[in-house]
Formats: C-alpha cells, sequence, structure tokens
C-alpha cells in the first residue's frame, strides 16, 4: 500500500542488532498504522505477561499512512504494555521524530531488549547507529535534545526520556521539543527500562504515495480551510487553555483531588490569564493551527501550558497562581513526568494528608512543596516520593483505610481533567477507554453538557462508540492530529480523501470504523490476555463519583448512579459484541478477523459464543 513504506525499523538493544523489517501487507490493510500497528506488533511478538519493564517488552514509535503528508500531521504514536497499568499503553505525541522516521525509509521504529549501557539510536536516512548515551544519562529531556542537537545538527528529530524516565517512575512520558509529551502510561519508563535515553532521526526521502499532485492539492486546500476557520483566531491565541473557562462553567473542572468541578480561582489560571502572560506560541511540526502557549515560570524559564496540565497541577492542587502552576510544569517537562499523573498523585497525598493518612504530607495550594515533591518523585527521593512514583493506585493500596475510594485512576491510569460526578457518558469514557483513564479516544464531555448531561442512555453509549471509532480509531492510525476535527470543525470527510491520494485504497468511513473497532477488541484481547482475567468492575470510574456529591457551584448535589452506570456498560459491551464481563464473543473476534487471538485467550477464560 501506498502511503505507507512497508518498513519497521527493528532495532534489539540486547544483540545491538538492528534490521529492516518489511512487515505483512495485511498489517497495513486491517490496521493501517499507528496505534494499530503498535497493538498487533505487542500481541504478536511481546510474550504474554511480559514484564512491562522488563527486555522483554516491546517499544513502539508507529507513524501511519499520513503522518508528514496531511494537515497537522507530525506526530507519532508511542506504545507499550505499560508499568502503570499492567495492559495495553500508548501516547500521540507531535514531534520532528516523526517526520525524520518517515523520510528515512520506515513507518516504525520497534525496539525490544535492554542496552548494557546507556544508549540512544540515531537514524539518518535509513542508516542506523545505536550511539552511547552515558554522558547524557542524568540530563533533563529538554537538555538532553538540545545536547543531542549539538551533536546530529538543529533539523534533527528526538524525543527522550528525563530522569523519571531513567528511574522507572511508573507515569514518565516521552518528551520532545522541549513542551511535547506523550505516553502518559509510563512510556517513558518503559524507555528507561530499556537503557534507552533517546531516539533521534533525520531524512529527507519522498515518502511514496499514490498521487503526489493530490497529496499536495489537498494539503494546500486542507491547510486554508482549516485557517479560514471561524474560531481560527482565538484558537491559536488560547489553544486548549480556552477550556479552563468552559470546565469551570460546566462544573467539571477538577478541584481538590477532583472532590468538586468548580475552583475559585479559575480566573488566576485560565486563558486570558496566560494570553496575559504568553511569550511564545509554538507548534508540532506541519501544523496549521498552532497550540504550544508558552508562558515563562516563577524562576522565569519557558513553560508550555495546555489545559489538562494547569487544572491537573493548578484548581486540582488549590494553587491559583499561573507561574506557579507554569513551574511545576517546567519541572515535569524536564524530569519528563506525566503532568495529568503528577497533578494526580500529589492531590491524592494532600487529601491523604488531610485526612492524616500522610504523617509528613503536603498541603493543599502549598505551590513550592508542590514543586519539590516533583523532584522527589522524579528521583524517587524520600518516602513520599518513592510511594508517588508508584502512581496513585499502588500509593492507595499501600496507604489503605478508603483511600481506594478516593485515588482518581481506572485500570491504574490516573483520571485526566475532567470531572464526572454529572456527566455519565464521560465516566463511561474514562471506563472503556484502551489505556484506563484518558479522554484522548473519547472526549463526549462537551457534547453530554449541551444535550442532557444528568440522562442514562442508550444514545450516549452509541455516541461513546463513534467517538472512540474517530478519535482512537482514525485518528490514532492515520497517524494526524485530531485537532482541526476537534476544535474547528475540520470535516471528517477530508480524511478519506486525503487516504486515497496517499494510499491508492479507496475507502469510506464506515468502512474505517470497522477497522478502529477491530483495533479496539484486539487491545481489549492483549488487556485479558495480560490481566488474566476481566470483569465490569475494571471498566468503572472511582467510588468518588458515585458516592459523594459535588458540595458546591450551580450543580450541587451531584453524583452518579452505580446502577445506571453498570446499565450503560452492559450496553457498551454488547454494542461491541463483548459479553456481560467485557471480554469479546467469538463470533465478534470472526467477524472482525481476530480469530487468531482465540486459543491464547482461552487459555486463560472461556469465551462465549
Ligand atoms: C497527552 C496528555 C495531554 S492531552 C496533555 S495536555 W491535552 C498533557 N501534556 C503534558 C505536557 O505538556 N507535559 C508533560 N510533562 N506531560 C504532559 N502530559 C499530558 O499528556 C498534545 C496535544 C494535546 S494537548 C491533545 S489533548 C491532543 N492529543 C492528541 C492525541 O492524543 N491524539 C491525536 N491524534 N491528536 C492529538 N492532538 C492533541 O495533541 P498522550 P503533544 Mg501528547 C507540555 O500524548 O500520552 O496521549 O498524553 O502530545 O505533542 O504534547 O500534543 O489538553
Ligand atoms: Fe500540535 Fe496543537 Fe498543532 Fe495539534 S494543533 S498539531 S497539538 S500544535
Amino acid at each position: 500500500m501506498k502511503g505507507l513504506w512497508g518498513r519497521a525499523l527493528w532495532v534489539d538493544l540486547s544483540r545491538r542488532e538492528v534490521r529492516v523489517w518489511d512487515y505483512p501487507v495485511d498489517y497495513a490493510l486491517d490496521y493501517v498504522g499507528g496505534r494499530g500497528l503498535a497493538a498487533r506488533v505487542l500481541w504478536d511478538f511481546m510474550p504474554a505477561g511480559a514484564d512491562p519493564l522488563g527486555p522483554e517488552n516491546i517499544l513502539v514509535f508507529a507513524a501511519g499512512p499520513l503522518t508528514g503528508l496531511a494537515v497537522n500531521s507530525g506526530k507519532i504514536v508511542v506504545a507499550a504494555k505499560s508499568p502503570l497499568t499492567g495492559g495495553y499503553g500508548d501516547g500521540n505525541i507531535g514531534s520532528h521524530f516523526a517526520i525524520g522516521l518517515r523520510k528515512s525509509g520506515f513507518d516504525a521504529l520497534i525496539v525490544s531488549g535492554r542496552a548494557r549501557k546507556p544508549s540512544y539510536i540515531y537514524v539518518e536516512n535509513g542508516e542506523t547507529h545505536i550511539l552511547s548515551a552515558e554522558a547524557l544519562w542524568g540530563s533533563n529531556a529538554v537538555e538532553c535534545e538540545r545536547r543531542i542537537k549539538e551533536v546530529h545538527g538543529r533539523s534533527v528529530g528526538v524525543a527522550c526520556i528525563g530522569p523519571a524516565g531513567e528511574r522507572l517512575v511508573r507515569y514518565a512520558v516521552v518528551i520532545s521539543q522541549a513542551g511535547r509529551a506523550g505516553g502518559r502510561p509510563g512510556i517513558g519508563a518503559v524507555m528507561g527500562s530499556k537503557n534507552l535515553k533517546a531516539v533521534a532521526a533525520i531524512g529527507d526521502m519522498d515518502i511514496p504515495v499514490a498521487d503526489p499532485g493530490e497529496v499536495r492539492r489537498l494539503y494546500v486546500d486542507s491547510v486554508r480551510d482549516v485557517k479560514g476557520k471561524d474560531g481560527y483566531g482565538f484558537w491559536v491565541r488560547q489553544g486548549t487553555m480556552a477550556t479552563i473557562e468552559w470546565s469551570q462553567a460546566a462544573s467539571v473542572l477538577p478541584a481538590y483531588n477532583f472532590r468538586e468541578g468548580v475552583f475559585e480561582g479559575y480566573r488566576m489560571i485560565d486563558g486570558y490569564s496566560m494570553e496575559a502572560a504568553k511569550v511564545d506560541l509554538r507548534s508540532c511540526p506541519v501544523c496549521a493551527m498552532p497550540c504550544g502557549n508558552v508562558v515563562l515560570d516563577s524562576k522565569g524559564l519557558e513553560a508550555e501550558l495546555d489545559y489538562e496540565n494547569v487544572a491537573m497541577l493548578g484548581s486540582n492542587l488549590g494553587i491559583a497562581h499561573l507561574g506557579h502552576v507554569a513551574r511545576i510544569n517546567r519541572v515535569a517537562d524536564e524530569m519528563g513526568l506525566d503532568t495529568i499523573s503528577l497533578g494526580a498523585v500529589i492531590s491524592f497525598a494532600m487529601e491523604a494528608t488531610e485526612r492524616k493518612l500522610l504523617k509528613e504530607g503536603i498541603e493543599w495550594g502549598d505551590h513550592k512543596a508542590a514543586e519539590s515533591l516533583a523532584l522527589d518523585i522524579a528521583y524517587r527521593r524520600g518516602a513520599l516520593g518513592e510511594l508517588l512514583a508508584e502512581g496513585v493506585m499502588r500509593a492507595s493500596e499501600k496507604l489503605g483505610g478508603d483511600s481506594g475510594d478516593w485515588a482518581m485512576h481506572v485500570k491504574g491510569l490516573e483520571i485526566s481533567a475532567y470531572d464526572c460526578h454529572a456527566a455519565p457518558a464521560m465516566a463511561l469514557a474514562y471506563g472503556t477507554s484502551p489505556i484506563g483513564a484518558h479522554h484522548k479516544d473519547a472526549w463526549i464531555i462537551a457534547w453530554e453538557v449541551k444535550t442532557g448531561r444528568f440522562e442514562y442512555s442508550e444514545a450516549k453509549v452509541d455516541k461513546l462508540i463513534e467517538l472512540q471509532r474517530i478519535r482512537g480509531g482514525i485518528f490514532e492510525t492515520l497517524v494526524a492530529c485530531r485537532f482541526p476535527w476537534v476544535e474547528l470543525g475540520f470535516n471528517l470527510e477530508w480524511y478519506p480523501k486525503i487516504f486515497k491520494a496517499a494510499t491508492g485504497r479507496p475507502i469510506t468511513l464506515e468502512e474505517y470504523y470497522e477497522i478502529a473497532d477491530r483495533i479496539y477488541t484486539l487491545i481489549r484481547a492483549l488487556w485479558i490476555r495480560e490481566q488474566g482475567t476481566w470483569n465490569p468492575q475494571m471498566d468503572t470510574p472511582p467510588a468518588r463519583w458515585f458516592k459523594k456529591p459535588l458540595t458546591k457551584g450551580p450543580i450541587a448535589g451531584s453524583k452518579l448512579d452505580p446502577e445506571k452506570y453498570h446499565w450503560m456498560l452492559q450496553k457498551y459491551y454488547q454494542k461491541r459484541g463483548w459479553d456481560e464481563r467485557g471480554i469479546p464473543r467469538k463470533s465478534t473476534l470472526r467477524k472482525l478477523k481476530l480469530e487468531y487471538t482465540i486459543p491464547e485467550l482461552e487459555k486463560h477464560t472461556t469465551l462465549t459464543e
């Protein structure tokens, strides 16, 4: 299939072996690329029950057929078995590395084994080198990228880890361009476990496409279309930061460890405060609508802000000062810590302190203590740093008491920044996301708030699946940024056109949805293989949203209804062709061309016909 090279670079770090793998054409036809390719590689090549931090885990950097070719397509999926959740984990990072890899003649970089000494992988126009990173080990992610560029040139694309990844903090991320982060479920720790400090690539090969003239024309037209959208001007002013104001108005802004959905100090950290402080606007490569808003932190260093970062490190910690929030954000970027999980573990510690479960803890709103705790976590320093480096789920298991009720995670992945006391469909989105509680697969909350937030309905389940197909299926396999479609209303029908021009393969959105369903069910099969079991509780958000109502704001008194939530979850399973435990039926596996998973799944559980 054109648009893809059909080749992945496979680096075995234990053997220091580099090989070019012509992956089967069915992978491209049935899974497209990005997340689809990664999930299939993990199913086929990672031994069942692999230690996520052992050499047997497989780390995949996977681009897709539109990476580097379509509007906003400077992105790449980073995936592996997650050390945080024990299941499938991935993230999507904007990086020149994505373009460098594609222009070097590869769709993906697959890394197995473990290097004996700190190393980095450097790819230049198809030539691959495993180089020593001993001098880079210990450097922060911003510094590391700068130093690699000093050696290989400014244009080289770099994705690397900071000290948190080196120390196997379970929610360490991969960082690029000093403010892009990907792989929330600990993909940075997987890199660290392989002694892999960074990957870098540069190339100038032409990506093979079916109709180069049409690809170019569609690119120019789609950029013009995006830039002509009504919301364009406001988007480049505020980007995702506009969501702070919206979330406050909708009572979904996480405050005090998701106890409340409104925050009294929100004005101090909203999009307008950010605009007043903004010093730069950055972007991923090949982007027509930049959203990397840069401000100076309280130490005068640059920090790139996004809604999730500011909500989780601001309102959720009770911090109402943008410079202080930016400071913790900058520390997270340098250390290579996921801001969402970092915000969640610190707020968990603040609540545990208030409830006297922690003796030497941390108080709400204490930004200085939060900054130094972030460093302690990254370096696994002290008892609290060590405890929180394990993530909220494990920390709560250690602390005991009723902390499981307010340990805000699903499947071990900390919840991103939308409170769901009065948003059952968003709660279900978190419950059923294929990587744990992340909004990337179904940000249904804006639609839900507009169309009847208190209802539990089949229509919500249908909408959720539709969003999962588009966001988690289409965008994560193309691989391209979803923001033109989500934020500016760029028509989804552009993508089949660009796909055809690039690959030569006509595709309808309905056909693409089937591919998306295949990938979802494969990922579910992978989870079951790795966990050895499944039950609906594993797809259920924490008790806080069901037991303790909101006490502030216009919808005070709201909480989720557990029975109705489980009614929606069962509807969801039925529509996906999974049984009442959440395990894919045999008939579904056959229908989706996943019959190859049946013998392995039957080793762990009885499959329903
Ligand atoms: C994403 C998650 C998000 S989602 C944010 S802010 W967001 C956080 N950003 C972090 C950060 O910054 N520094 C840090 N140390 N940790 C961070 N963790 C958090 O990570 C990101 C944008 C954003 S900003 C979003 S929603 C969209 N996500 C996309 C996606 O998932 N898929 C896709 N096809 N397109 C997307 N476009 C948007 O990209 P994860 P990025 Mg990120 C500083 O990766 O693991 O999915 O976690 O990649 O290049 O930073 O772009 O309000
Ligand atoms: Fe990257 Fe933002 Fe552009 Fe998307 S809109 S490609 S996240 S800069």
